[in-house]
């Protein structure tokens, strides 16, 4: 981030001199553009700033919950199976109390240097995926919402935790937020990009 700011410096410098040598109106119009720019890069880096510190704020998006996302208890534990995707993360519904096995099935293509690692801010975890079957433990101790997202916290979706998998009700499967571009952002690369 430090160096991404520093790498701004110089064409901050530059356009001030191009600017100083434009006239008129579009120079005016360049200075608008330019501000309505620098606005929605301050925030771009707020909202992911904010993820990564586990706070998720709602943007549009398709990605619903589907069946396939909601735990089932097997004995002891609790199994969950989600599919990496290039550029979105799908959430999962799980219970409180029993210890969860969450499977993440990546398949090479999709793994990419936005994607992973995957952070769980809350649980103070990072996860390394590799190509096949990932499996991460956790057991969640409090309902509500927990936000996971890629390590530059541009890609989230949350963990939803419940007290009773069997009275899910429509709130739990409400829309999580997706990528914030619709093409997969930092993670743009092929085709990736399927609302589930
Ligand atoms: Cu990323």
């Amino acid at each position: 981030m430090l160096f991404f700011s520093l790498g701004t410096v110089p064409l901050m410098f530059g356009l001030g001199t191009v600017s100083s040598l434009l006239t008129g109106t579009f120079k005016q119009r360049m200075l608008q553009v330019s501000g309505v720019l620098v606005m929605f890069l301050g925030i771009l880096m707020l909202s992911r700033g904010l993820n990564l510190s586990g706070i998720n704020l709602a943007y549009a998006s398709t990605s619903t919950a589907n069946a396939g996302n909601i735990a089932s208890i097997k004995g002891e534990t609790q199994v969950v199976e989600t599919t990496l995707q290039s550029g979105r993360y799908q959430p999962i519904v799980v219970q409180k109390g029993i210890p969860v096995k969450w499977t993440i099935r990546a398949a090479e293509n999709d793994l990419n240097g936005c994607n992973n690692p995957i952070t769980i801010p809350q649980y103070n975890t990072q996860i390394e995926l590799v190509p096949g079957d990932n499996v991460i433990e956790f057991t969640p101790q409090e309902t509500g919402k927990i936000t996971y997202t890629c390590w530059m916290g541009m890609i989230s979706s949350t963990i939803t935790v419940v007290d009773d998998l069997s009275d899910i009700s429509e709130k739990d499967l409400a829309p999580s937020p997706g990528a914030y571009f619709p093409r997969g952002g930092c993670c743009a690369k092929g085709t990736g990009e399927t609302a589930n």
